[in-house]
């Protein structure tokens, strides 16, 4: 393939199909079962993959649990030093790795630059974190007795990553790991194994020249059973999962079983705001990206807008207007907005989704066709669709990840709105268009937004790496990323010092012997 060769010299990646790296070392590269990788851009073959054995998972978690022991123990800023390690190289990947994510997965080229950016924003992070993953210090209620509390690692992290980030999400999780002292095992969706192999290879060299021994930073490539090995395992007591609210069901239910702990960011369906005081010219634009960007597929992806009836009729012609003229192509190719969806079976979601919500008596008002012809062959481009609805249609109230915009009308106040906006079961990222502080400060207070992320003027996808990233709900409780989410990848330890020569206990019991 063509495409991709060019590609992968710049990488200087020869090795694109093995089923498992502990490192350095690849492994399961004569498994019976492989899985072709076609690209959604074009429909041609990348490459097969080797899909990984029960066997390939323990060989990688007992070279994990081996390389912990080792990994723990080396000071957390000079763990830092090897995640700045790790963020310059892939800086220096930045166009090359970024195509090739573009490619794999069909996100327009400069989306897939500002994956490999925020892979590079979340290395510098880690790398302040590795010297702040402060405890608090108490006063005792006992003399000469002195209390504070340490973060220390947790061991193996599981990641299991979603195709629609494929690589910067499992950066989130694995530097901030990292810098707290664990070691990960990364399982990437079985749509997109190639760019995890990618950067598998961009930070063996890292690994490499800083003698690290195998199993800090661990691949494995598998379906959903591998998944389920890493649920069920008790040596791994965190497993981190990015996708659908029904696999994230399935992960907790399984670690959770087995009291382990779970971070799950699943999905949402986000809605922004428009209030009689928006400034409709930026919420055009920031209600356009979040819609169509990445082709509706990201979990902050703008599915719902909740327009008040005076600018109602104003918002939806401005938005067909522009849906009409969306240049839909290969995603690599310049100029390019909306690339292709993942898969046939996400075009079909898609179908189905709005054949049932017209169903239901919701009105299409523009896209929802498959677009075909040259350059077209692979059959995954769609034309983003805008559905005039109701909030509580049932096609309303689930994710379909796909672009179709709900256009829901409120009369009311700003509550009216806000009410629309909690009323579906899933809670990651809202936004309200208003240069009217009441109603946006409603909007912020308690009794407002429900969601894990809400903002102010602008979009409800495209969040910077420095917040806590993740939602309520059906989402998943989890937070990611930047702020305080690397607590969850440490367990805390509460300590308490008697420098004293005498014995008291706390609550002033009195036990003489
Ligand atoms: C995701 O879709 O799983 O906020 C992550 C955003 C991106 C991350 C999305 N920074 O849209």
């Amino acid at each position: 393939n063509t495409q991709i060769s060019e590609v992968l010299q710049q990488l200087g990646i020869k090795e694109l199909n093995p089923a498992y790296s502990t490192g350095l070392e690849w492994g399961g590269l004569g498994n019976p079962n492989t899985k072709e990788i076609y690209s959604p851009a074009d429909g041609k073959l990348i490459a097969a993959v080797q899909m990984a054995t029960a066997a390939d998972y323990e060989t990688v978690v007992q070279t994990a649990q081996k390389a912990f022991a080792v990994w723990q123990r080396v000071p957390a800023p000079k763990r830092g030093e090897i995640v700045r390690q790790i963020g310059d190289r892939l800086r220096q990947y930045k166009e090359p790795l970024g195509k090739l994510v573009s490619y794999e997965m069909g996100k327009i080229y400069q989306e897939g630059l500002g994956e490999v950016q925020e892979m590079v924003d979340i290395c510098d992070f880690a790398v302040g974190l590795s010297r702040q993953m402060y405890g608090l210090t108490m006063h005792s209620e006992r003399p000469e007795h002195r209390m504070y509390e340490q973060y220390h690692p947790l061991g193996i992290v599981g990641i299991i990553s979603a195709f629609n980030f494929p690589v910067a999400v499992w950066s989130w999780n694995s530097m901030l790991a990292a810098v707290c002292g664990d070691v990960c095992i990364w399982k990437p969706s079985e749509k997109t194994p190639l760019t995890a192999v990618a950067c598998q290879h961009i930070i063996s060299s890292v690994l490499k020249e800083n003698n690290l021994p195998e199993g800090v930073f661990s691949l494995i490539i598998g379906d959903a059973q591998i998944g389920e090995l890493m649920s069920n395992d008790v040596r791994v007591p965190l497993v981190s999962a990015t996708g659908s609210t029904r696999m994230g069901k399935k992960v907790g239910a399984a670690v959770g079983a087995r009291l382990g702990k779970a971070l799950l960011e699943l999905g949402g369906n986000n809605a922004i705001i428009v209030t009689p005081n928006a400034d409709l010219e930026m919420a055009v634009r920031a209600i356009v990206f979040g819609a169509v960007g990445t082709a509706g597929q990201r979990c902050t992806t703008t599915r719902r807008i909740i327009v008040h009836e005076s600018q109602y009729e104003e918002i939806k012609n401005r938005l067909v207007k522009i849906y009409e003229q969306l240049p839909i192509g290969n995603p690599l190719k310049e100029g390019t907005l909306v690339g292709p969806l993942i898969d046939k079976d996400a075009v079909k979601a898609f179908t189905n989704a709005l054949e049932h919500v017209q169903k239901e008596g919701g009105k299409l008002l523009t896209g929802g066709s498959l677009v075909s012809g040259e350059g077209f062959e692979s059959g995954t481009y769609v034309r983003p669709a805008i559905v005039e609805a109701q909030n509580h249609y049932e096609m309303v109230q689930e994710e379909t990840f796909a672009p179709i915009l709900y256009l829901i009308r409120y009369t009311g106040g700003v509550e009216e709105a806000i009410a629309l906006q909690n009323g579906v079961k899933q809670g990651l990222s809202s936004s309200i268009f208003s240069t009217n502080m009441r109603e946006t400060e409603a909007f912020l207070t308690h009794w407002g937004s429900d969601c894990g992320i809400a903002n102010v003027n602008i979009g409800t996808s495209g969040a910077e790496i420095g917040g806590a990233f993740g939602g309520e709900k059906e989402t998943g409780g989890g937070r990611e990323s930047g702020s305080d989410a690397w607590k969850a990848y440490m367990r805390r330890q509460t300590n308490t010092i008697n420098y004293s020569t005498q014995l008291p206990l706390a609550q002033g019991i009195k036990f003489d012997i």
